[in-house]
């Protein structure tokens, strides 16, 4: 029973639907706990095999509009909130949580993705997104450093050229022009999108989820390894790959000409 978000977890699959349409699903107190709290659930079901993928999207005409402004607007000469508590405590512990489950992550962008909403999709593995939707980093527009990891990824994803622009102008890159620069995996019709991103997360599912969860360890990884590091995760993530039961499987059903059944082992 959540009041800012809906979550549901059924055959593998996680769905987290941030819930303030009204406020385009800007992150409050109550959404943050609550985020926090469904996430946890996650971590404990991905433990028990009982979750192989996470759907993450919003419900309305918004995917996220980062902070929720209506609690930063303090009156000249009352104290001023101190952001990097807020960080602290909320955006960079998500962020590190999405990062760290070792399971696909697949964020449906169903409309404006702002602020801290922006990069939170971004720190997602696979990124779909409507193609009315759009991403901008708006906090130059109220004096603020993009956070949520968004210094880290925009420069890897789109290169300084691009990033600088994105973060010093706040502009909305359009759905197209995200994918077109490599900032998504790819654009979905608006009326299609839920059904795609689930879809998706159901397949994700249902296949090799521990190798998944070592691929998606090692990409993250290779942001700050050099080669040699990276060749040696590589050799100890595939001795760990080459012990799962998925990979035996993998190997039978090639051999033996018929589909794999995976089970996540
Ligand atoms: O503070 C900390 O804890 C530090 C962490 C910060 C992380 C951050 O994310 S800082 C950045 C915060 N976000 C923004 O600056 C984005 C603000 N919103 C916008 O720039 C625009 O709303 C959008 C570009 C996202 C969408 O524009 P548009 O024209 O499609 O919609 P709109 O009319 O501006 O918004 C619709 C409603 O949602 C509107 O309310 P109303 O007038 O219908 O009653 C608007 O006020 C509300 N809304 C949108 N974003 C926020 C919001 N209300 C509160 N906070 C918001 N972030």
């Amino acid at each position: 029973a959540y009041d800012t978000i809906e979550f549901s977890l059924r055959d593998g699959v996680a769905t987290l639907v941030l819930n303030r349409p009204d406020r385009l699903n800007s992150f409050n107190e109550a959404m943050h706990q609550e985020v926090r709290q469904a996430l946890t659930e996650v971590q404990a079901a991905v433990e028990a095999g009982d979750c192989r993928a996470l759907l993450l999207t919003g419900n309305g005409r918004g995917f996220c509009a980062g902070q929720d402004l209506s609690d930063r607007n303090v009156a000249p000469g009352d104290e001023m909130p101190d952001l990097g508590y807020s960080i602290e405590t909320y955006y960079n512990p998500l962020i590190r949580t999405l990062t760290a489950l070792p399971v696909p992550v697949v964020c449906a962008v169903n409309g404006v993705a702002a602020g801290a909403g922006a990069n939170i999709a971004l720190a997602c593995d696979i990124v779909l997104a409507a193609r009315s939707a759009s991403f901008t980093q708006a906090f130059a527009k109220i004096g603020l450093v993009p956070d949520s990891g968004g210094t880290w990824q925009l420069p890897r994803q789109v290169g300084l050229a691009r990033a600088k622009g994105l973060a010093m102008l706040g502009d909305k890159l359009g759905a197209e022009q995200a994918e077109a620069w490599g900032l998504i995996w790819r654009v979905v019709d608006d009326e299609g999108l839920r059904d795609e991103a689930a879809r998706l997360a159901a397949h994700l599912a249902t296949q090799p989820t521990r190798g998944l969860a070592l691929i998606k360890q090692a990409l993250n990884e290779s942001g700050t390894n050099d080669l040699d590091t990276q060749l040696d995760l590589e050799r100890d993530l595939q001795r760990q790959a080459g012990r799962t039961a998925d990979y035996r499987e993998g190997v039978a059903a090639f051999m033996e000409k018929r589909s794999p059944k995976f089970s996540g082992q």
